[in-house]
């Protein structure tokens, strides 16, 4: 089957959790009026959490189920997915892959601040001074589409909202 154009670009906005997602989307949906779709949220939504992990208090998410309900949301384009993970998504949704970083003492910070502990704050750090999402994100998809963004003060918060709304601006150049 071919597949129609999209109108506006699809982007992922992925990383360990505290690096600053959400801030980045909540930022870009204002600026682009491109959906914003949180996958957690999502997840809640549409009922695609399975059993509870014990050992990270959290909910499973229900990949499969997930994937078939966003596979429609995905199809026109002008969607920033927001996701700690990129390897489970069809890799022919995304145009943009940027994965967000952060200094891994500000991140400590940061998930304290958000009442994580325990397990859950040395796993999330230890997934970010190893890399894990942007080894994931550089597995899944081409090199040329994923990029990796500096996330530690405010200054870096407003220069990446802006290379990313000019990435959007260059890829509607390219394409439309
Ligand atoms: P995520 O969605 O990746 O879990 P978030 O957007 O909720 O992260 O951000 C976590 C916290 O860090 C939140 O209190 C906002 C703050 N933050 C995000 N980006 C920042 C930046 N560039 N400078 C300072 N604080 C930032």
């Amino acid at each position: 089957m071919e597949r129609r154009p999209r109108f506006a670009p699809n982007i992922l906005i992925t990383g360990t959790p505290g690096v600053g997602k959400s801030t980045i989307c909540k930022i870009l949906y204002e600026r682009t009026k491109y959906t914003w779709r949180e996958v957690s949220k999502l997840a809640e939504e549409f009922n695609c959490l399975d059993e509870y992990d014990p050992e990270y208090h959290c909910p499973v998410l229900n990949d499969d189920k997930m994937l078939d309900i966003m596979e429609s949301m995905m199809e026109k384009g002008g969607n920033i997915v927001d996701y700690h993970g990129s390897e489970f998504f069809p890799e022919r949704w995304f145009d943009g892959v940027f994965v967000i970083r952060t200094n891994n003492t500000i991140l400590y910070d940061r998930l304290v601040a958000r009442g994580y502990s325990g397990k859950k704050l040395e796993d999330n750090i230890q997934c970010e001074i190893f890399e894990v999402l942007l080894e994931e994100a550089q597995n899944s998809y081409k090199a040329d589409i994923v990029r990796e963004l500096q996330n530690n003060t405010q200054e870096q918060l407003l220069a990446n909202v802006e290379t990313i709304i000019e990435w959007i601006e260059k890829w509607k150049e390219d394409n439309l």
